[in-house]
């Protein structure tokens, strides 16, 4: 992992901007399942940084607290702030009406500083706080405010790279897919990755599945329904967290396979660790079948094909 992170080229930098109060700090949590800073959470103060890995990348996170005092700071000084940016994540609180047209505005200047800095990054634009169980009348009122920003934020002249997404903390899933679908964008061979997960479903004749890395983000799937996408999605975090919390057995390997098995309306959830590359983070396998087993073979011609696009 070392001389990973000693080469500066490998170092992608992500950018969540928005105003205050939007929810740019409670999505980072929200990834890393650290609810409980949520319920504490303070306004951020200046520009958070954080360096994680994500498919061999080095990728440098950066939270710019959205108080005005803060936004006129980062346009006073955009080399420091927007250069180099690879993906933009602004978010929007869809519910505060009041706002759109300051939210509108602070993104129109961003914007510009990319042009001015002659980058183009694509720009995820999280309507957030797009909560589950609201009433009929309040997702009525949310979905116009939608429509009316991704028409005026589509007619922002010469800038072609904007993607859309809900997003709520309280749906984990539409955060971890918005997210990983950020972060997908830094690589060219995605694809690739999708169509390789794609076939081994088929293969194996899975209902679903969802490979994903050491902190919940996704880097592909597969589904035959958009239920079964949601309980892929929502789940993996939480078998994600369970198999930490059975990491301690580690000691006593063995014939340890590193697997969970659950099931769950007449089907099979199984959870497996499995690794790439000895000197990167372990990626896990989330599959859903009729049966608590998978083909050993397919199994392994799928990890040989990803190292082979991944790192070779
Ligand atoms: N209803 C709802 N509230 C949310 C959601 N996400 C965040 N919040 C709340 O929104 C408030 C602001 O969240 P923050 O994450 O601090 O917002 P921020 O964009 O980081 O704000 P600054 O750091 O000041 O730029 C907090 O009270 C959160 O609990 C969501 O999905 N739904
Ligand atoms: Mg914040």
């Amino acid at each position: 992992m070392e001389y990973l992170r000693d080469e500066k080229a490998e170092t992608s930098k992500i950018l969540f901007s928005g105003l205050d109060d939007a929810g740019k700090t409670s999505i980072i949590l929200a990834l890393q399942r650290e609810f409980a800073k949520i319920a504490n959470i303070e306004p951020t103060k200046g520009a958070q940084r954080r360096m994680f890995e994500f498919l061999g990348k080095n990728i440098s996170e950066w939270d710019l607290g959205g108080q005005q005092t803060y936004r006129i700071a980062y346009l006073k000084n955009p080399t420091k702030y927007f250069t180099e940016t690879e993906v933009l994540i602004y978010v929007i609180d869809i519910k505060n009406k009041q706002r759109i047209q300051e939210c509108l505005s602070y993104l129109q200047d961003v914007v510009n500083e990319f042009r001015k800095l002659e980058i183009e990054p694509p720009i995820f634009i999280l309507f957030h706080k797009y909560d589950p169980a609201l009433s009929r009348s309040i997702y009525e009122q949310i979905d116009k405010t939608v429509l009316y920003l991704k028409n005026k934020i589509l007619s922002i002249p010469n800038y072609n790279q904007f993607y859309f997404r809900n997003t709520s903390i309280y749906n984990l899933s539409t955060i971890i897919s918005a997210m990983s679908e950020a972060l997908l964008a830094l690589y060219p061979k995605t694809d690739l990755v999708q169509k390789t997960i794609y076939e081994f479903g088929i293969k194996s004749k899975a209902d679903g599945i969802a490979v994903i890395d050491s902190n919940s983000l996704i880097i592909g799937w597969f589904y035959r329904n958009e239920g079964m996408k949601d309980i892929l999605l929502a789940s993996a975090p939480y078998f994600l967290s369970l198999n930490t919390s059975f990491d301690y057995t580690e000691g006593m390997e063995g014939n340890n396979e590193n697997k969970m098995v659950i099931q769950r309306h007449g089907k099979y959830f199984l959870f497996r660790k499995f690794s790439l590359n000895e000197d990167l983070e372990p990626f896990y396998l989330l599959i859903s079948k009729d049966t608590p087993e998978i083909n050993k073979d397919d199994f392994n011609a799928l990890i040989n094909i990803l190292t082979e696009i991944l790192y070779k």
